[in-house]
């Protein structure tokens, strides 16, 4: 069978994002939940990295069915029925509750592609990005950031927490590299096309002011660009901080050597 064939020395990606959403529940809408101590509600999700023209949701341009069978999502168990499996875009949970934990995100691609699946890890993120914890020059072990109140919490909007990342499939097979070419992702967009801020990162504390001011964030090219710019700068830091401590090390050895030899003199 031709389309079992593996096409050597090919790969192939698609920009994906994982991630969580999370608002805090009005007081009217605890008073009439099933649960008094839920707090938020919240959206966990994979979708495509590009945001649909004009949409509220973060990324979810193209639809990934065509090469995604099914993504299992492992809440806390807490949760009835923790392991949650959707077996058709958009791949999603919404749930309410009170606390952070981490999600297991598993992703089973389409039979044909003869793939293993991926498994991701989410932390929930329910509560206001910090900076906190996002402090270049802030002690080896944070504090823990402050949680505000709900009605505080409220005032600042959703909470966004999303990751970019890339599927790549290495040698894929004929027919799946068919299928994965036949649809083509809608690419991101140089820069933000309706002013959205970028996702936070605490990788890039810059990002935190922008997305304190709200809005719905959207991945753009531009970001990629610029954590390039921004690891090439810590590494010339490093660079720097490394030549300095060489210029020193060799002077105490220096100074090192000269007692010694002051000592040796004496005996
Ligand atoms: C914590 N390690 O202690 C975390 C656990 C669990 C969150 C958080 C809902 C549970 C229900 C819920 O929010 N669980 O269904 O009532 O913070």
């Amino acid at each position: 069978m031709a389309d079992r064939v593996r096409v050597r020395g090919v790969t192939i990606h698609r920009p994906i994002i994982y991630g969580n959403t999370a608002t805090v529940l009005t007081p009217a809408e605890r008073e009439t939940s099933h649960y008094q101590d839920h707090t938020h509600r919240w959206t966990v999700a994979v979708r495509s990295a590009p945001s649909a023209p004009d949409s509220d949701i973060v990324g979810g341009a193209d639809d990934l069915g065509y090469f995604i069978k099914r993504v299992t999502f492992k809440l806390h168990d807490t949760y009835p029925n923790p392991t949650r499996n959707i077996d058709k875009p958009p791949f999603e949970v919404s749930e309410t509750g009170w606390g952070e934990f981490e999600i297991q995100i598993r992703i089973t691609y389409v039979a044909e592609s003869g793939e293993k699946a991926t498994t991701l890890y989410h932390h929930l993120k329910l509560h206001p990005w910090s900076i906190a914890f996002s402090l270049p020059n802030a002690s080896a072990v944070p504090p823990e950031p402050e949680i505000p109140s709900p009605e505080n919490a409220a005032k600042l909007g959703p909470v966004h927490s999303w990751q970019y990342d890339e599927i790549v499939f290495t040698d894929p097979f004929q027919n799946f590299l068919t299928l994965l070419t036949t649809h083509p992702p809608t690419p991101l967009p140089k820069t933000s096309v309706n002013k959205k801020p970028i996702p936070f990162h605490s990788c890039n504390p810059a990002s935190l002011e922008a997305s304190l001011k709200g809005g719905v964030p959207e991945f753009t090219s531009a970001m990629e660009k610029d954590e390039a710019d921004r690891l090439e700068e810590a590494k010339g830091k490093i660079i720097k901080e490394q030549e300095k401590w060489r210029g020193i090390l060799i002077e105490r050895e220096k100074e090192l050597e000269r007692l010694q030899k002051l000592l040796a003199s004496k005996e």
